[in-house]
């Protein structure tokens, strides 16, 4: 039993020691423990309960080997992750990525993250992510089915509608979800809303698809709001050429703002004229292509294509990335603040570095942290549990409705956590505000 203060340093070392080589799972621990040591260093049975330590170990994590077969009968082995982090306020909740780049620190990373963020949306959703390692670029549609087949057949095992329900995130959207949903069905002869995300025919939530980057607008135009601005007019410098990114510039666009860019892992594209609601069903379809490159964008229409390179240097008001972590350093926010831009919300699960992040604070710009402007997408998934549970579907009216509702308690919540004489502080109220709902959790059911 330790009724101790904690110290930030040594909380560090001690989990760094523990998890030797997981830098992604460190930095967002992080970022978010220094804004809750105050609280916990104040409430003695938080630090009695070890609230913090509990907080910062996942709850299990499967790992689990993935065999398929490609066009040409040859087996690959891929290594499939699911992240179980925190149940205390709900079932697990999170997506699935698909990136030969996954591994355990990235889901850590993203699990820990999804906690908050699930929390801060007023639903009873716990924290988890899972994915695989499997890069579907350059995959046939059968190929990228058959591995997520062999996928499900083993973490059916580990899911349910009151244990575990997985959704999407980068490389696996409504299409990738049906083929998953099939084969959990197939298996276990339940059709239960077991993953979120699906599409329309098979119990899908309207709006599901676009309330991810809605959600980030929406969040934007409130932080405008309190500021007394607003959206319409201002010049967006948007990354990211997916799922957030082209749904954060089709509202962006919708409410009066001029979006002059997208990216995608090969480069961005420039549009001075600014994109159209034409020019994004073209990317949508374009980069539905397994492998597809954003470059095309530039000979179908008048704009500059930049290999190799990250949009932040391209005058704008506002900057929202949206394409994944750790993708905006603190030269990228350097260069914005010396092009006019006054305001960086995240659309990707933290897309700006620790460096970054410092940069941003002192040079006192409007920041909006991706678990508050993106939850989004994991509200309306959560109302999808909800319409499955009950055998209903709602309209788009309504879920459009809910998500506006959901966005303006998120932002009003972590405006009053990280309320201070200088301003709101979005991120350390979105860390208070989704810590104090899941440690009241933790704690009042006890510790074995
Ligand atoms: P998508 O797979 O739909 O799109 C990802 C986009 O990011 C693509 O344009 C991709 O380019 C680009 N990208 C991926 N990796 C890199 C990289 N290393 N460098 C540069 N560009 C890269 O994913 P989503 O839009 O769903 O997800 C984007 C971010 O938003 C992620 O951080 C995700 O965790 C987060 N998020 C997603 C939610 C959702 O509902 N989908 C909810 C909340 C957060 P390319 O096509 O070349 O690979
Ligand atoms: O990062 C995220 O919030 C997501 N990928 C969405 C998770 C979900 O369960 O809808």
């Amino acid at each position: 039993m330790t009724h101790d203060k904690i110290d930030f340093d040594e909380f560090l070392e001690s989990l760094k020691r523990r998890t030797p080589g997981e830098d992604a799972f460190h930095q967002a621990v992080s970022e978010v423990v220094p804004d809750l040591l105050p609280i916990v260093n104040d409430t003695p049975q938080y630090r009695e309960a070890a609230i913090l330590d509990r907080l910062t170990e996942p709850d299990r994590i499967i790992s689990f080997r993935v065999d398929w077969r490609d066009d040409d009968n040859i087996v690959h082995v891929n290594r499939g992750y699911r992240v179980q982090f925190n149940s205390a306020i709900g079932p697990y909740k999170g997506g699935l990525r698909f990136q030969p780049s996954v591994n355990q620190s990235m889901l850590k990373f993203l699990g820990f993250e999804q906690i908050f963020k699930n929390a801060l949306t007023g639903l009873p959703l716990g924290g988890g992510k899972g994915g695989a390692d499997f890069d579907p670029s350059g995959r046939s549609e059968g190929e990228i089915m058959r591995f997520c087949q062999s996928y499900m057949q083993e973490l059916h095992r580990h899911i349910g509608p009151d244990v575990d329900i997985p959704a999407g995130d980068i490389n696996v959207g409504s299409r990738e979800i049906g083929w998953l949903f099939g084969t959990y069905r197939r298996i276990t002869n339940q059709v239960e809303g077991v993953l979120t995300g699906k599409g329309l025919s098979m119990g899908g939530a309207e709006i599901r698809t676009e309330a991810t980057g809605y959600g980030v607008v929406q969040f934007l135009c409130h932080m405008l709001a309190e500021q007394g601005d607003r959206i319409d007019g201002k010049t967006l410098v948007i990354s990211g050429a997916g799922n957030v990114a082209t749904h954060a510039a089709e509202l962006a666009i919708r409410d009066g703002a001029k979006v002059i860019t997208l990216s995608d892992s090969n480069g961005y594209i420039h549009d001075r004229n600014g994109l159209t609601q034409e020019k994004i069903d073209w990317v949508k379809d374009h980069k539905s292509k397994s492998g597809a490159s954003l470059e095309a964008y530039a000979d179908e229409f008048d704009a500059t294509w930049c290999a190799d390179a990250a949009p932040w240097g391209v005058p704008c008001d506002v900057a929202l990335p949206c394409a994944t972590e750790n993708e905006l350093g603190k030269d990228g926010v350097n260069a914005l603040i010396d092009n006019g831009c006054t305001t960086i919300v995240e659309g990707a699960n933290m897309p700006t570095t620790a460096e970054a992040k410092k940069a941003i604070r002192d040079a006192d710009l409007l920041f909006g942290p991706g678990k508050a402007a993106n939850a989004g997408g994991v509200a309306v998934s959560g109302l999808e549990i909800s319409q499955n549970r009950q055998r209903r579907t709602q309209t788009r009216q309504e879920l459009a409705d809910a998500l506006k509702d959901i966005m303006q308690t998120i932002h009003d919540s972590c405006a009053e956590f990280g309320q201070s004489k200088a301003g709101i502080n979005y991120t350390k109220g979105a860390n208070i505000a989704g810590f104090t709902k899941v440690a009241e959790a933790m704690h009042a059911e006890g510790v074995t």
